[in-house]
């Protein structure tokens, strides 16, 4: 009987299947992408690239971790047999990768429990933008960090209080345009917290960039679980909070990562409190 699989060995597979499905959705960028089909509305697509990733990365997950459960954005669910869930974004910023714009990432996350993300327990998580040169990842209990290029992995903290001249805050809008009058609405209860918003397109990077300090905040409605897994967590191990609804956990409904001081002030903003 193999030992369970400690967080931080999670984390180098997660790390490992990252970097190679990443390569191969660049590949396919750099030869031209082509859109498979639309999924909950026009703008909601998926290219050919997006399903040929999370096959790549659902064959070794299969080969690694045979017993474990798998949750992808564009294959579904399937249970397993071990306590862990690895749950999948192949490409999050499908619409940027589409237009060429770099801001994409592949993020793979390894769950305990239920696929279920107000049930499960993060161990395990791993951003990687390909085009940008940069993976973010994190354990539990082992840190956040950022690999670039050949240099040292940089330990990862949340800034610690926003500037007096401002948060600088990043969201998103759903693909649906009936939600586009909600967000705005919520954007303009946030901007007296903001010193300016940025609309990166890749949950996955805003997260990551709220772990780096790179964001003072970051909040989205709409979110699916493979959006937020892994970058919830590199938020969490940076020193940061993440949460949802008042007194919730990151979901559909609302998603919000800040440092501590600034949640509390986004949190109540948001709920118009
Ligand atoms: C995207 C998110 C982004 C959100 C987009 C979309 P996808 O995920 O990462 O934050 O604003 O509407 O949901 O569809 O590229 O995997």
């Amino acid at each position: 009987m193999t030992a369970s699989p400690t967080p931080a060995d999670l984390e180098k597979l997660a790390i490992d299947i990252a970097r190679e499905a990443g390569a191969l959705a660049r590949r396919r960028r750099e030869e031209g992408v082509h859109i498979a089909a639309t999924k909950s509305a026009l703008a909601d697509i998926v290219t050919e690239a997006d399903r040929e990733v999370e096959a790549l990365i659902r064959g070794r997950l299969a080969h690694e971790r045979p017993d474990d459960g798998f949750f992808g954005e564009e294959s579904g669910a399937e249970p397993g047999t071990s306590r862990v869930t690895w749950v999948v974004d192949p490409i999050d910023g499908t619409v940027n990768y589409a237009y060429g714009i770099p801001s994409y990432a592949v993020s793979v996350a390894a769950v305990e429990g239920e696929p279920d993300p107000t049930r499960w327990r993060a161990l395990a998580g791993a951003v990687y933008a390909p085009a940008l040169g940069e993976l973010f990842h994190a354990s539990l209990g082992g840190g956040a960090w950022l690999r670039a290029g050949d240099a040292e992995p940089r330990r990862l903290a949340v800034a610690a209080h926003a500037p007096d001249a401002g948060a600088l805050l990043a969201t998103g809008f759903g693909y649906d345009p009936a939600t586009h009058a909600g967000d705005l609405a919520r954007v303009e209860r946030v901007m007296p917290l903001a010193r300016d918003i940025r609309r990166i397109g890749s949950a996955a990077l805003d997260l990551s960039y709220v772990a780096a300090g790179r964001l003072d905040g970051y909040f989205e409605r709409g979110l699916n679980p493979w959006d937020h897994a892994a970058g919830a967590l590199i938020v969490e191990e940076a020193g940061g909070r993440v949460g949802g609804l008042p007194g919730g956990r990151p979901g559909t409904a609302l998603t919000i990562a800040a440092g501590a001081e600034l949640f509390g002030r986004l949190d109540e903003a948001i709920d118009g409190r």
